[in-house]
């Protein structure tokens, strides 16, 4: 049996009830085949096996008390993934439908996406099944303070630093460095990116994964002779990715057209007012169906999944995992999609991801197009380490370049290893390669 298969086989045994993770997995290793061949160093050091187990996994409760004075149980998480680049990197998820299994697959496509970067960052991820909807602004404090109680210990600039991610904010991260400030009487704002900017955060980080998937979905059209002007454009989500994506595509001359939230979608022919739906998400905290309030001649389509059913040339889906599925891709293609634009974690099926491919659909993968919001939390860390706020124009510009090498590397990883011009394979085999090698290099551990 082929090393690959035999890895997997014990993979999909060892994590039976986590699917996201396994799908994750499958999806990566569906890109290694060259390499392996090509390298059998990494049979010989058994990296698959090695880079598929987190160093390690942190569980544990988070009471807390409601405004009715009822004490209330959560539960926490930390993946500490994989180390060998740098210390453990990546955000934090807030979500109901947080358990083992997404922190898992979260946290196991970071540690490629990181290398992407090409800065130092390991890959790790967190979060609790906490629901924020509907929380008192107080009853949120007080989740974050009981959070970072215990994460504190596991946590530290060089250590691991998390972020936000779903449900994880400007005001979560401001909470979280309060108590963490407070336990360790030391000012030592590495520990966190995503901070506001009167302490620590760094210009352009609320813009970064946004502007970056758009940036990258601008190069890899333009590779292929074509731009985003006057491109039609659908967005799933409304939140910290879906806002900044639209903005930047917007200043691209493309005409965004959809967003949604979790509960249905809002169309405006007439372009999307991005100005109003921050005010909305970012601000009042609210359903996107008020919209309509202001133009009353939008529509509201109360089903979220039916967003893939709109007419458009790019899709970006910026919400959440599994949001295309083979039946939506086919739609979508039928449709005429020219490409695909993942801002959210792992946004498509693994037969959707096929489909499109198949179809000859432009794909910009999730671990190279949302890239630019941990590059940006690396480079908020760097401005940390030396004490020092770049300007917006230099983090951007920064950003842009970061985003244009990620698109590079891919596209010649995937023609070295004789796949044409496969950006979901090319990000995976350049994620993959400089992580093996630094594993490889510091020994069995
Ligand atoms: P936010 O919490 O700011 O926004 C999430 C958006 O997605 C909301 O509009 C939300 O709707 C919608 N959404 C969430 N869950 C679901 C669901 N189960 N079904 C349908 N819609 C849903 O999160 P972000 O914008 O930060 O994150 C969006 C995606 O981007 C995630 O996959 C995240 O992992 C990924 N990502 C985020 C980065 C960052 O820097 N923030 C970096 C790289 C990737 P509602 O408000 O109704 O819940
Ligand atoms: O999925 C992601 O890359 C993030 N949520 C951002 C992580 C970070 O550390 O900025």
């Amino acid at each position: 049996m082929s090393y690959l298969k035999e890895v997997f086989e014990k993979i999909e045994k060892r994590n039976q009830s986590e699917p996201e993770f396994i799908q994750a997995v499958e999806e990566v290793f569906a890109s290694l085949e060259p390499v392996i061949a090509k390298h059998p160093e990494y049979v010989e050091n058994n990296i698959l096996e090695r880079i598929t187990e987190p160093e390690r996994q942190i569980i544990f409760r988070v009471p807390w008390v409601n405004d009715a004075g009822e004490l209330v149980i959560n539960r926490g998480f930390r993946i500490q993934f994989n180390g060998a680049i740098g210390p453990f990197k990546g955000g934090l998820r807030f979500h109901p439908s947080v358990y083992l299994g997404i922190m898992k697959f979260l946290g196991f496509e970071q540690i490629f996406k990181n290398s992407l970067t090409g800065l130092p960052i390991g890959g790790g991820k967190g979060g609790s099944d906490f629901d924020p909807k509907g929380k008192s602004d107080k009853e949120i404090m007080r989740f974050c303070q009981s959070f970072m109680t215990e994460l504190y210990r596991h946590i530290g600039q060089d250590i691991d630093v998390p972020a936000g991610d779903i449900g994880v904010g400007g005001r979560e991260i401001g909470y979280l460095y309060g108590q963490y400030r407070r336990i360790r009487g030391a000012f030592e704002n590495g520990v966190l990116t995503g901070k506001g900017l009167t302490y620590g955060g760094s210009l352009a980080r609320t813009q970064a994964t946004g502007y970056g998937v758009v940036y990258f979905v601008k190069e890899m059209l333009e590779y292929n002779g074509k731009d985003l002007k006057d491109k039609r454009v659908v967005i799933s989500g409304s939140g910290n990715v879906a806002i900044y994506a639209a903005e930047k595509a917007q200043q691209y001359g493309a005409k965004v057209v959809v967003m949604s939230d979790s509960a249905g979608y809002i169309r405006d022919e007439k372009g999307i007012d991005v100005e109003l739906i921050k005010e909305l998400k970012e601000v009042k905290r609210v359903r996107i169906k008020e919209y309509l309030n202001k133009y009353p001649e939008a529509v509201y389509v109360e089903n979220q999944k039916a967003i893939w059913e709109e007419k458009c040339d790019i899709a970006l889906p910026c919400a959440t995992q599994n949001d295309i599925d083979l039946e939506s891709a086919k739609k979508l293609v039928a449709n005429g999609v020219l490409a695909l634009g993942e801002g959210a974690n792992m946004p498509s099926t693994n037969d959707a991801l096929n489909y499109f491919l198949d179809n000859e659909v432009l794909v910009a993968p999730a671990k190279a197009a949302n890239a630019g919001g941990v590059a940006t939390s690396a480079l908020e860390m760097s401005q940390n380490s030396i004490r020092y706020n770049w300007t917006f124009e230099e983090v951007d510009k920064k950003l842009h370049d970061i985003m244009i090498n990620i698109h590079k590397e891919a596209a010649e990883a995937s023609k070295e290893y004789g796949l044409g011009y496969n950006l979901v394979a090319g990000a995976n085999i350049a994620g993959f390669k400089k992580v093996a090698d630094a594993m490889i290099a510091q020994g069995d551990y």
